[in-house]
This record gives C-alpha cells, sequence and structure tokens, in this order.
C-alpha cells in the first residue's frame, strides 16, 4: 500500500521501565517510528474511574501499512511496555489509539476509525490541535479546531 499518514493519541497513567508517564509516552513515540510531527505530552486530569493523571499526546506517523496492520503493531508495542490486558480503565504504561488515518474511514469489529470516542475528549483533542488543526473529521466534517471549540464552549475550564 502507498504511504499514508496517521493521527495515534498516546496515553499514559503509570510508571514503566522508561520511567514516570510522559517519559513513557516519548518512549512509545521511538518505537513507534516514522513521526512526521508530534505535539507537546501535556499532563490532562483522568476521565473515567482512575484517580492518576495521565501524560497525553499526539503524532502524525507516515504508514504503509493498513489500519489492522497499525493497530496488530500498536498492540504488540503496549505489550512489549508491559500493558496489561483484561481491565477496562485501568492505570496503564501505555495506550496506543488510532485517531485519524488520511485514508478515510475504517470499520471493522475491532477497529473503527476515526477513534469513535475522539470528537468527545480534550485529552484527545488539545493535543492534536498542535500538530493537525485543518485536519477534516470525515465523520463529523469539521476539523479538528472545529471540535476542539465544541468542547472548550462545553467545558470551559477542561
Ligand atoms: N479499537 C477500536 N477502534 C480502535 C482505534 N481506532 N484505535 C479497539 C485503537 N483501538 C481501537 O482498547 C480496546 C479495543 O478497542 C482494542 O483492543 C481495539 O481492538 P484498549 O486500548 O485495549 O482498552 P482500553 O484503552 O482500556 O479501553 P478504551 O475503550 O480504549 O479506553 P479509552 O477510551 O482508551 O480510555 N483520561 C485521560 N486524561 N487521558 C487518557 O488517555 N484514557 C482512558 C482510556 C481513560 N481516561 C483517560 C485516558
Ligand atoms: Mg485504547
Amino acid at each position: 500500500m502507498a504511504t499514508t499518514i496517521y493521527a495515534i493519541g498516546l496515553g499514559s497513567n503509570r510508571r514503566g521501565r522508561h520511567g514516570d508517564p510522559a517519559t513513557e509516552v516519548r518512549a512509545a513515540l521511538a518505537a513507534i517510528g516514522g513521526v512526521v510531527a508530534a505535539s507537546p505530552v501535556i499532563a490532562t486530569p483522568p476521565l473515567g474511574p482512575s484517580i492518576r493523571r495521565f501524560a497525553n499526546a499526539a503524532a502524525l506517523i507516515a504508514s504503509a501499512e493498513t489500519p489492522p496492520q497499525l493497530l496488530a503493531r500498536l498492540k504488540r508495542i503496549e505489550a512489549a511496555f508491559g500493558r496489561r490486558r483484561g481491565r477496562r480503565w485501568g492505570a496503564r504504561v501505555i495506550d496506543l489509539d488510532i485517531l485519524l488515518w488520511s485514508g478515510g474511514r475504517w470499520h471493522a469489529r475491532d477497529l473503527t476509525v476515526p477513534h469513535a470516542a475522539m470528537r468527545e475528549r480534550a485529552f484527545v483533542l488539545r493535543p492534536l490541535l498542535h500538530i493537525a488543526p485543518s485536519w477534516r473529521d470525515p465523520v463529523s466534517g469539521r476539523t479538528l479546531r472545529q471540535l476542539a471549540a465544541r468542547i472548550d464552549r462545553r467545558r470551559p475550564r477542561a
């Protein structure tokens, strides 16, 4: 397949063998490779039952993989970083999500691109805004700048 661009979301709220959550996020970026642009690593309050703050970031990567191929590789990186499966919302060394793909949409049982919850989450949109403000979400037809402005209006301090 020709090279395409993916937007990846990274999150961590637990120390791993590389160090603190922000260090784990940077190490994961290096492991993914093909990085075209990376946002700053941002400290965010936890959404959901976890009490630990997260380090979140987003990156654009160039890759010739199909979305399922990339997802399989991201899951291998999560496992190599010591991510334990089975506890949804649990504290994690690294969580890697496919947010957007320049090829548009992908839908399968275990993979939906764009990421289904992307539009409502400040911890996803804020870092993404640093690197791809004009990228248009193919589902809503809105740019990331527009999507981020919507959640800022709803939750001015989030
Ligand atoms: N999956 C489907 N679509 C995708 C996609 N586009 N990218 C499937 C990646 N995976 C996708 O994810 C569960 C399954 O979703 C995968 O096996 C894949 O087949 P997971 O990463 O294994 O499990 P999870 O992360 O525990 O669940 P989930 O639903 O992904 O949780 P979220 O939504 O990722 O939430 N607060 C802050 N501030 N920052 C955070 O990063 N993250 C979470 C986790 C909660 N609160 C947070 C943060
Ligand atoms: Mg995930």
